[in-house]
């Protein structure tokens, strides 16, 4: 077995701009690890039989997925498949899911999980491992080790511009979908048809976290994992404006197609020099069309103009509801209707094209403030494009306290009827009445968090 050979696994289904993985690629080819990467299209049927002839014809040391929540299952059932074709590999799961889960993810026998960003932990496990040293101290990992759990804190990059940017290796990425009877090169024409717009966009992050913590957003549960490394700053780190340069400048001779830059940054307007050196060089250097996200707040009429100059076509920015009372009480963001709509007018007034986010379903608002946010959605300058997304609490983000507290609300109300119908009952009716309260309390826990998050239903207690 080649021990330091290395397999990653993406899973796609419309979409391959996979930031994590293609830097984890990025960065363990230049420290010499032999390294692949496999798309996994997750909306066609798997085919062991083919990933089993790829598995056996490469026989990687070490496997890892990258996974989301959503992807939880797919990943299960795919670990035990791994387990025994290639029973030697060293299995790894990273990506938000474990980051956020790390015991749950351990328990589906998974050699070792990463927490948080991982080019550095992976580096040091690979290494660790090959020098025979012990792997229990490595920052940012976790494993399961005499039925106990070691989870190490993250391993924070501190300087992004220390790691290799991301970029697509079309000679050694893979792809297992229906197109084919074997595992085949991922190529420019599986780039164009796994983007957007027929691949003529390249996406990048030229920073990784947001200074803020909206409840409802992973960053609420990112920025407190870090917070101790961070000491107090924020968690947000910005690349230097020539290492983005330099990212897209590769990205434009190796993907012809690209006709614009879609900057992925949770919050692009943030730190005024490097926005200015921004300014300065992407016209010269670059010059294409971009798409940037942003909340309303940090939208000005200097911002706009200069990034109009600069080439600026999309700005997508959360709305999410109308109601002052749901931003502050519950979403834990700033928020005015006049800076929205003075937000959406600039971009109007430089022909800037608006996608605004708003998130429905919640039940934590009135139905007066649910109409508010429809009536503000009609006040807006159009055209815009709205995605409407129904509230989603996702594992460890902060929202998930609030249906804990309408959980136990709706179990006090339930007690409160026994005790007052005790009073007046036989034995077995009491005993038929705590057996309903229970299933009914057990139903209602699963009702307020199903009815929003059917997938994430494992994870949201
Ligand atoms: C870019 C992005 C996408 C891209 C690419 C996704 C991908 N597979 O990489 C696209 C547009 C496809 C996408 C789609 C979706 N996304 Co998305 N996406 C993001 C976003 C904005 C940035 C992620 C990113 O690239 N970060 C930068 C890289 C460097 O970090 P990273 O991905 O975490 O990877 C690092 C570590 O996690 C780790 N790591 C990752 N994988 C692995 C694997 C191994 C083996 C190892 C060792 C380590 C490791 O190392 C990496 C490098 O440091 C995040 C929000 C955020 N700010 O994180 C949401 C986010 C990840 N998305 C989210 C969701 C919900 C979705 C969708 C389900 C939305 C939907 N309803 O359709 C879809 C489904 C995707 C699919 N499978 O088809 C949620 C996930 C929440 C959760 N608990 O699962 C997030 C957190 C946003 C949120 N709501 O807060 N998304
Ligand atoms: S501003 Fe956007 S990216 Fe930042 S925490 Fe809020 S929702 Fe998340």
């Amino acid at each position: 077995m080649k021990k330091t050979s290395l397999l990653l696994i993406s899973f796609i289904k419309d979409d391959c701009r996979t930031i994590g993985t293609t830097s984890l690629y990025a960065n363990m080819k230049a420290k010499g690890i032999e390294t692949k990467l496999l798309y996994i299209n997750i909306d066609t049927s798997l085919d062991v039989e083919k990933f089993g002839v790829f598995l056996r014809g490469e026989q990687f040391g070490y496997i890892g997925i990258s996974l989301m929540s959503q992807d939880y299952h797919f990943a299960v059932k795919l670990s035990k498949i791994i387990r025994k074709i290639a029973p030697n590999a060293f299995l790894l799961w990273g990506g938000i899911h474990p980051t956020c889960l790390p015991e749950e993810s351990l328990d589906n026998d998974i050699d070792c999980i990463f927490i948080g960003e991982a080019e550095n932990s992976l580096y040091d496990l690979i290494s660790a491992r090959n020098d025979n040293n012990d792997i229990s101290a490595i920052k940012g990992i976790g494993i399961k080790k005499n039925e106990r759990y070691i989870l190490n804190s993250p391993n924070f990059v501190k300087d992004i511009d220390t790691l290799h940017f991301p970029y697509y290796d079309f000679g050694n990425f893979f792809l297992l979908d229906d197109t084919d009877v074997k595992i085949r090169n991922f190529t420019l024409d599986d780039y164009k048809r796994y983007s957007k717009h027929g691949g003529d966009g390249y996406t990048l992050m030229t920073s990784r976290s947001c200074p803020h913590s909206c409840s409802y957003c992973i960053n609420s549960f990112m920025n407190k994992l870090y917070s101790s490394e961070r000491k107090g700053k924020i968690t947000m780190r910005r690349r230097s404006v020539k290492n983005t340069i330099e990212e897209i400048k590769y990205a434009l001779e190796n993907i012809p197609t690209v006709e614009f830059i879609n900057f992925m940054d949770d919050h692009f307007l943030v730190g005024k020099e490097w926005l200015e050196e921004f300014y300065d060089a992407y016209p010269a250097k670059i010059g294409l069309p971009f798409i940037i996200r942003s909340t309303t707040e940090a939208i000005s009429e200097y911002h706009i103009k200069r990034l109009s100059e600069c080439g600026l076509q999309v700005v997508q920015m959360g709305i999410q509801s109308a109601s002052e009372r749901t931003h502050r009480e519950i979403f834990n963001r700033r928020f005015s209707k006049e800076s929205v709509l003075n937000a959406a007018s600039l971009l109007s007034q430089y022909n800037i094209k608006g996608m605004y986010d708003f998130i429905i379903g919640n039940e934590f608002e009135t139905d007066e403030e649910k109409e508010s946010t429809i009536r503000l959605m009609m006040e807006l300058p159009k055209p815009y494009e709205a995605s409407v997304f129904h509230i989603v609490p996702f594992p460890k983000t902060d929202i998930i306290g609030f249906y804990k507290k309408i959980t136990l609300r709706h179990a006090l109300i339930h007690m409160i009827q026994i005790i007052l119908i005790l009073q007046r009952t036989t034995f077995l009716q009491i005993w038929r009445i705590l057996f309903h309260c229970m299933t009914m309390t057990k139903l209602s826990i699963i009702c307020n968090i199903n009815r929003t998050a059917v997938f994430v239903k494992k994870y949201t207690y």
